[in-house]
């Protein structure tokens, strides 16, 4: 048990561990898109939404077990853990160059597994090039599902691949993963992959 100075029964210890948060080194929001059932003519991202945005590791698991996880999702649905300020829109002046390295899943246990490793190495600040990632979206859909990790600066090769070898080591895949550029996207729908590692 965590040592809480000032502590002498365990109420009290239970009381300042309420009071005294575990702060991240960031802050960060859980943002979801239900697109189940999509509105005539409606844009896309009008039924994107920002739902709750933490600074402590009490927070983030109350969220996470309450409500974050892609089991609780609808098909047609994501769910974003993005920077505090970042919005998971390609138009976001962060994500505006950017792109993402892409996992696709086939069982829906090894889903929740991967998403739960990705946002623990997120709010823990694990990749060495943290400031690089915008966040990161589950979407659950019928062909297959998939995790998607939204980095800044797509151009930067060296940087992209290392971080995409060190998602693949978080999340203990072998499997080739790639990465696509935002730019890319907008003009294509079906984009092609310009990194592979
Ligand atoms: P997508 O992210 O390539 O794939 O977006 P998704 O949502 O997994 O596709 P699905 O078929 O599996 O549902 C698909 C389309 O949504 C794009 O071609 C765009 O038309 C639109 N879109 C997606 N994103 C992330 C954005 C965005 O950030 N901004 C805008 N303007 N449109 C987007």
């Amino acid at each position: 048990m965590v040592e809480v100075s000032g502590a002498e029964t365990v109420e009290e210890m239970k009381e300042i561990q309420t009071q005294q948060p575990n702060l991240l080194e960031n802050e960060w929001a859980f943002w979801f898109d239900n697109q189940s059932k999509p509105k005539v003519g409606a844009a896309w991202g009008s039924s994107l939404r920002k739902a709750f945005t933490f600074h402590s590791i009490q927070d983030f698991w109350c969220l996470y077990d309450r409500v974050f996880k892609p089991s609780k999702l609808p098909e047609k649905s994501d769910f974003h853990l993005f920077r505090a300020g970042v919005e998971p829109k390609w138009e976001d002046p962060a994500c505006a160059n950017g792109g993402k390295w892409t996992v696709i899943s086939s069982n829906k246990d090894g889903l929740e597994t991967m998403w739960l490793e990705t946002l623990m190495a997120l709010i823990g600040e694990q990749f060495e090039e943290a400031e690089e990632i915008c966040g990161v979206v589950v979407s659950v859909r019928q062909r297959q599902d998939k995790i998607a990790l939204w980095t800044r600066n797509a151009a930067n090769e060296a940087v992209q691949m290392s971080i995409g070898r060190k998602w693949k080591e978080i999340l203990d895949i072998t499997d080739k993963i790639s990465y696509s550029f935002h730019d890319d996207s907008k003009r294509e729908r079906s984009t092609k992959s310009r990194y592979v590692v």
